[in-house]
Formats: C-alpha cells, structure tokens, sequence
C-alpha cells in the first residue's frame, strides 16, 4: 500500500493551478544561463566518419574497455562478454543472478581505476530478491588466464525499498583521482522518493570503491530530513498533498542518506568526467524535458517537483525557471531524444571533436554531439543512426564506440574516414 500515496502525491503536485507553466525556454530569474531546447534539431544529411560492424548481441547495455584494447558488454537478459577489438566474444562467467524484464536486467558493467593491480570489475544489475527488484552494485575480480570468469563476486551496496517500477538508473564513473565510484540510482517511476533525503533513490551516489559513503559527502554523519531544497508545497496544493508531502520529508528510521551526492534525478542514464573534472549527467525526462546536468555536491536537480517537460497524463510540471531552489539543466531536450549513454571525447582520431561530450539517443535513433564553452552547453551535431543508440564509449583508440539497443543490437565502431 505504500506505492499508492506516493504516486498520488506525484499526480497531485501536477495538477493544474499548481504553480505550474509550460516550459519557457528563455525566461528565468536566476543567474545562471537559461538552458536552451534542442528539441527541434534535425540530423546532418552527411557523416563525418565510417560506420563498421563489429559485433552483434542480445540486448546490449553497456561496455567498458581494459588495458589491452578487449571490451567487456553486458547484454540486459545477463550475459557479459569479453570481446576483442576484432568482435571476437567469449563468455564471462560468474555474473549474478538478474531479473530481466522491462527496464530490468544486466545494466553497466566498468572497470576499476585500479584494474592494472586489482582487475575488479564493477556490475550493476537488477536484483531480484523479496518484494521486487532492487539496483544492486556488484564488484568481481577479472580471470581471464582460462575460460573468462569473474571470481569473488560481493554485491557493495543495494538500492532500497526493493519494488516495482523500471528507471533504475545504474550507470558509474570514477572521480579522476580514482578514488571515488559515483553511481545513478533512479527513482523506480516512484516520483516522489527523488527528493526523499532517507531513500537513494533519484539520487547519485559517491561512495568508496568498497561501495560505502565516501567520506566528505554532503550528508556525511546526518540521518533525517535535512537535505538542501527540500520540497516546500506548491501554493495552490490541496490540503491532503501538503499533508503528503510532509509525510514524504519525515525521517525514515535505520536509514542514512550518507551516500548522497545530488538528488533529484528522475532516470539517469548517462554519467561522465569531463577533461576539466566536472561530472555531467544525462537523464530522461518525462514527455518532454530530458537533461543534460553540471552535477555538484548537494544540488538538487529538481524531479518530481520542477521539469521542462509534462507528465505522461498531459498534466504540466512546473517550470525549473527562476526556482532557486533547484539546479537548471545545462541543456534539455523538448521533445525528447531519450538519451543513454554519455563519453566525453579527447581521442586523436577526431581532433576537431575534443573536449565535446556525445550522447545516444534511443527514442532519436540518433548520436548527438555536445559542445561545450565553459559550463554552458549545447547540441552541436545530430546523426541519424537508424537504430536505438543504447551506448556510447569513447576508446583508447580513439574511435567512437556505439551499442545499439534491441536483441540484435550491433557494436559499431565509428572511425575516421582519413583514419586506415
Ligand atoms: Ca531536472
């Protein structure tokens, strides 16, 4: 029965009259640069680079690159494959036990910074267990001196409450010095549990590369509703939606929000250093607004209370525009691309693409090119790929590396075509 006033409370904060307006693309009262909507680019007739087929999977999801040039991908239904640059795949063995159903499955996979020493390999995945799934985090260590094997596999942390609900999230990156794994845990369509302070879910996660609370955290040491933009209830809400709001922002017991780095996120799915070691996160939206976010400690990104776009029922959402409460995404899209996947790109191959950050579009069938100055960003080139970009991974050969989605989903490799 939980489930149920927390979706109320969801449709209720949308209902007309309160607070809430269509987006407004270049009004804003707040300092920052208001975001620009690129929903209505269209793709290059032409494309700078060669499209191979490398490989075909069931259901690609993710893929990771190790020392030597081989590629570690996860397909969704639980198979993880070790693949060379060539598209010769083995399989791994040793993958835990996923659910594999809508959204649901063998989701990321990376290497640890510290591979050379350690060859830990991280997972994340959807974990069956009482009471629904949960978004588990996984580290393993890599044989690969036989048959392929990843060798005392520990799950390090676990999403909770367990539940229903696809949008897990599920995509890491290390802080540059590699000491820190950052995580997306999405809000499972449970709205409201993104600005929940005691839940980590709709939040990203920095913990150790053990998978605790990195020490420093903006929460470190607290428990209970402190967190920074806390929900205050629109103006014009029904007495039973302040009611449930303030429920919502009780503390919840024997839970800690020590893990929390931003909150706010609805599905992250898209997670990346830049070259200066700002991280950005790419994000769905509902019916309109998917994001690209500068994300920094404590912020609050803004789901379920603010978005650019509207609820699935046509109902609006009110505007991020001059709400000083919430961080504005750098860009977003209107309507949307469905992104997944984000690699920043400082290779050789394309000289002209460095420092330029690229994002699958799964509903756009297209890879987006981002182009930055400073922290302001903007879509910079579209390509129709003719497929659900699932992936994107920028290699150390400095080729671009897509997955397609679907249960014959191709790694492409994209090159040069002054490249041999
Ligand atoms: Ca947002």
């Amino acid at each position: 029965m939980l489930r149920f006033p927390l979706l109320c409370l969801g449709t209720m904060l949308l209902l007309p009259g309160c607070g809430a307006s269509q987006p407004a693309q270049n009004a804003t009262a707040s300092e920052a640069a208001a975001p620009v909507n690129y929903g209505s680019a269209t793709p290059a007739k032409t494309k700078p680079f060669k499209t191979a087929t490398v490989a075909t999977f069931d259901n690609p999801w993710a893929l990771a690159f190790l020392p030597d040039q081989r590629m570690l991908v996860t397909e969704k239904p639980g198979g993880l494959w070790l693949v060379t640059a060539s598209g010769s795949k083995t399989s791994v063995t040793g993958v835990p036990k996923v659910h594999f159903e809508g959204q649901g499955g063998l989701l990321f996979v990376a290497t640890s910074p510290d591979f050379a020493q350690t060859r830990h390999v991280y997972l994340t995945y959807s974990e069956p267990g009482e009471g629904g799934d949960g978004l588990a985090l996984a580290r393993g260590t890599l044989d690969t001196n036989g048959a392929p094997a990843l060798r005392d596999v520990q799950v390090l942390w676990r999403q909770l409450p367990r539940g229903a609900g696809g949008q897990f999230g599920g995509y890491i990156a290390f802080s540059p010095d590699g000491r820190y794994l950052f995580l997306t845990s999405g809000e499972r369509q449970r709205f409201t549990p993104a600005q929940d302070p005691d839940q980590a879910l709709g939040k990203i996660l920095r913990l150790t590369l053990d998978g605790k609370p990195a020490p420093g955290n903006p929460q470190a040491g607290k428990t209970g509703a402190t967190m920074i933009g806390i929900i205050d209830p629109p103006e014009n809400t029904g007495a039973a939606a302040k009611a449930a709001v303030r429920k919502a922002e009780m503390p919840a017991p024997n839970l800690t929000p020590a893990e929390t780095w931003s909150t706010g996120h609805r599905n992250p799915y898209g997670l990346a250093f830049d070259a200066q070691g700002r991280l950005w996160e790419t994000e769905m939206g509902p019916q309109g607004g998917d994001e690209l976010n500068l994300i920094e400690a404590g912020g609050n990104y803004g789901w379920p209370v603010v978005s650019y776009g509207k609820n699935y029922d046509d109902t609006p959402i009110a505007s991020p525009a001059g709400n000083a409460k919430f961080r504005e995404p750098a860009l977003y899209w209107t309507p949307v691309i469905a992104p997944a996947g984000l690699a920043f790109y400082n290779g050789n191959m394309f000289p002209d693409w460095r420092g330029s950050a690229f994002v699958g579009g799964l509903a756009a069938t297209a890879l987006v090119r981002i182009a930055f100055d400073g922290t302001t960003a903007r879509e910079a080139e579209r390509w129709d790929m003719g497929a659900r970009i699932r992936a994107v991974m920028a290699g150390p050969d400095g080729a671009l590396w897509l997955l397609e989605d679907g249960s014959d989903g191709r790694l492409l490799r994209l090159t040069s075509p002054r490249a041999g």
